[in-house]
This record gives structure tokens, sequence and C-alpha cells, in this order.
């Protein structure tokens, strides 16, 4: 069976994945609106991408035709369109793997080639999609996204209700920190760990400048990780400048695709220039602007490098909100708290009497910069309805 089967349509809203589903919904929206005489709220037109239902069928249950109808519906007739054109003509356009993204546009290789597409579909696409695109006439332009395997994504910065997907359908998100200019920030670390796992992708974290380290800071810092090894991650100690690490680094990242994130500065481009000599990406100088990074990458692109290396630079951000994870679920990406048992099996480990993670943390089983992440983090979710957007 080709790798074409997926594209396929499918013949029931069960055997649509979460994209396809949103992406159905939002047609659904769009035709339902078109047709209405009445008059529809905003809210009507959002799905919260929870799996069983859109949120806004719960608002609209007792009119005549919820969106689950119209998406039913509006799948049947593209079902019908389908057969009627052929199994060919449903999946039309050549398959192109997107590698930059701009406004309304994205760069995408097909072939061997690169070229420009327009974005014609509604759901915007990320470095590292899978897509069909097409030229009917207008210059090319990407008619279908496949299904993303696994995502990066963060709350969209303008609109915080919308999913922003940084990358798609990477196997690994490297956490890039600098061990010094700009200070080693763990706390940010962990939730990014919290963002790769979420999406399906095994975070890494990659600590840059290993150069400006004394070896009695490589004491401190090598303490630091441990927390994260501990928990699961694959760290790495690097430094662009000396080429140190970096073949545990490129043996850690070999037949993968990988997206490099983390603060401005933290020289995610010079390291991806160190492991690719013939890459010559703009870096920039991190001592203008009082030691903190100047944001010299300002899009994603996603790179071949020599030894099956496939990595997608990302500009630096300053925060990391989380999309999606409800205080509830924290707890779960919290590897060291598995197993302690609590009185209260709805614990939040906060304040409940009988918790075992809180005495698992008195006992030092659990490290306070982990513990602390996690009550800063479930802070910012509290209150909130769960799937809100944390900021
Ligand atoms: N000492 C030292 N400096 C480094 C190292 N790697 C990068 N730098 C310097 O750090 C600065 C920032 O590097 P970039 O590669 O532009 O950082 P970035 O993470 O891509 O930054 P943005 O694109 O803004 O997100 C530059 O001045 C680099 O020369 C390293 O291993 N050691
Ligand atoms: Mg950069
Ligand atoms: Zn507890």
């Amino acid at each position: 069976m080709g790798n074409d089967h997926r594209w396929k349509k499918q013949d029931s809203l069960e055997g649509l994945d979460r994209n396809q589903k949103r992406m159905l919904f939002k047609r659904a929206a769009k035709a339902r609106r078109a047709a209405a005489s009445w008059k529809t709220s905003r809210k009507d037109e959002e799905w919260d991408g929870s799996e069983d239902a859109p949120s806004s069928e719960r608002n609209v249950r007792r009119r005549k035709d919820s969106i689950r109808d119209w998406a039913a519906r509006l799948l049947e007739q593209e079902g019908a369109r389908t057969e009627e054109a052929g199994d060919e003509a449903a999946v039309p356009g050549t398959p192109a793997l997107v590698v930059s993204v701009g406004p309304g546009t994205c760069r995408a290789v097909a072939g061997g080639e690169e070229v420009e597409a327009r974005v014609s579909v509604e759901e915007a696409v990320a470095p590292g999609d899978d897509v069909r695109i097409a030229d009917r006439g207008g210059g090319w332009e990407v008619v279908e996204i496949a299904p993303r395997r696994t995502r990066l994504s963060r709350p969209d910065p303008f609109l915080g209700h919308r999913e922003r997907v940084i990358a798609a359908n990477l196997d690994v998100v490297a956490i890039v920190s600098a061990a010094a200019q700009p200070y080693f920030r763990p706390r940010l670390v962990d939730r990014f760990l919290i963002a790769a796992a979420y999406g399906g992708a095994q975070g890494l974290v990659c600590v840059n400048k290993a150069d400006l380290l004394s070896p009695a800071d490589r004491v401190v810092l090598d303490a630091q990780l441990q927390v994260f090894r501990d928990a699961g991650a694959p760290v790495a100690v690097v430094s662009a400048a000396t080429g140190e690490g970096l073949p545990e680094l490129r043996a850690l990242l070999a037949g993968k695709l990988a997206a490099f994130v983390g603060q401005s500065g933290v020289g995610k481009s010079s390291l991806v220039n160190a492991l690719d000599p013939s890459q010559e990406i703009r870096v920039g100088d991190v001592q203008e602007r009082s030691g903190k990074g100047k944001h010299t990458t300002t899009g994603s692109s996603l790179l071949e490098l020599p030894g099956g290396l496939r990595v997608i630079d990302t500009p630096g951000i300053r925060s990391f909100g989380l999309w999606d994870i409800s205080a509830r679920e924290l707890a779960s990406y919290f590897p060291e708290f598995a197993g302690r048992s609590c009185r209260f099996n709805d614990c939040t480990h906060d304040h409940e009497p009988g918790c075992g993670v809180k005495a698992a943390a008195g006992r030092g089983e659990i490290p306070e910069g982990r513990m602390f992440s996690y009550l800063r983090i479930l802070e910012s979710l509290g209150g909130r309805r769960e799937g809100k957007v944390e900021r």
C-alpha cells in the first residue's frame, strides 16, 4: 500500500484524524453560515479540537442542523464527487515538502525542486508538512495537507485561542540553550519538553556555547542537566564555536527531522552552520543589546544537512506558552511524578493533604526546579477551562 493511501477521502467522520476533522468542521461551519437564514454567533464557528465533538455542537444541539450534521453531509458530498471523478482525481497535485512559510505562501520541495506555492487551503501550513501542490493556471498552490504525524505547537501570539504549528512531522524537538550568554533557563526547557511530548516528538536538551564554561561551571551545569536525563530526555552539551559535542549531536539527530528551538542568541543557526559548513545562515551578535539575542533568524526553514540530518531552524522566542494542555493532565508530563500515590485521586499536588508527589519532593526525590515549574504552569492553567490557552 503506497503513501497515497492516506490522502484518500474517508467515508465516515470517525475515520478522520484530528487535523482532517478540524478542516472539515471549518468547511462545515462556513457552509452552514452561507446557508443560514439565522445568525451564527462567532462561537459556533470555532471548534476546540477535541476528539469527540466540536464544542460548537453543544451550543447548537437544539438546532435542526448541527455543525456535525453539516460536516457529515459535506463528507458525503465530497465522497460522491470523488467517486464520479475516479480515485486519481481525488488526490490531485504533486507531493511536496514544505520547507518555509510566509504570509499566504510557502516554499515547498517537489521532485528535488524548490517552488513557491500559494497557501489556498484554510488551514495554515508549517515547515515539515507533507502537502500536495497543483498549478491550475495561476502558479503553484497547496491543495492538500497530509495529516500530521507529530507537531510542535504554541498558542498563536496574536490570536491566543488559535493553534500555531511551529513545525510538523518532526521526530525531535532540539531545545537549544546556551551555557551562558544568554544564561541557561531550565524552566523554559521544561515547557518545551511538555510541548514536544504533547505533539508526539522526542525532546532533546541541547546546551550550546560549552566553550564559555569554566571547569567549575561545567560541574554545576551537569547537575542541572541530570534533572533532564532523569526525566527521560537525551542531553547534548555542544559548542558551535569549537565543535565540541557535535559528533554526539549528529548521532542523536541522524536520519531524523529535528526542529531547533529556543531563545534568541543561543546559537541555533550557528549550530546548523557548524553541522554543515556549506550552510551560510546569518548568525547574530549576541553582545549587542545587553547580552540578549536580537532575533537574527526571522522565519523557520527546513534544511537538509549531510549525514541524513534534516533540521528546521526556527526564530528565537522569549517565552513559550503551552497549547491545549489542561491543569488536570499537566502532571502526566512530569515522569518523576509517576507511581506516587496521593490521598485524593484528583490531587493537583499543590495544597492537598496526603500528597505523594509533595512528599517525594520533600525527600528530594523530585528536583525542586521541576516542582517549581509544575506549580508555576499549574497556576497559569488554573481557573481556566480545560483545553484553554495558558500564557
Ligand atoms: N562562544 C560561543 N558563541 C557562540 C556559539 N554559538 C553561537 N555563538 C554566538 O552566539 C550568537 C548568536 O548566534 P545565532 O546562531 O545567531 O543564534 P540563534 O539562536 O540562531 O538566534 P536567533 O536566530 O535570533 O534565534 C552569535 O554571535 C554567535 O557567534 C558557541 O558555541 N560559542
Ligand atoms: Mg538563528
Ligand atoms: Zn498529589
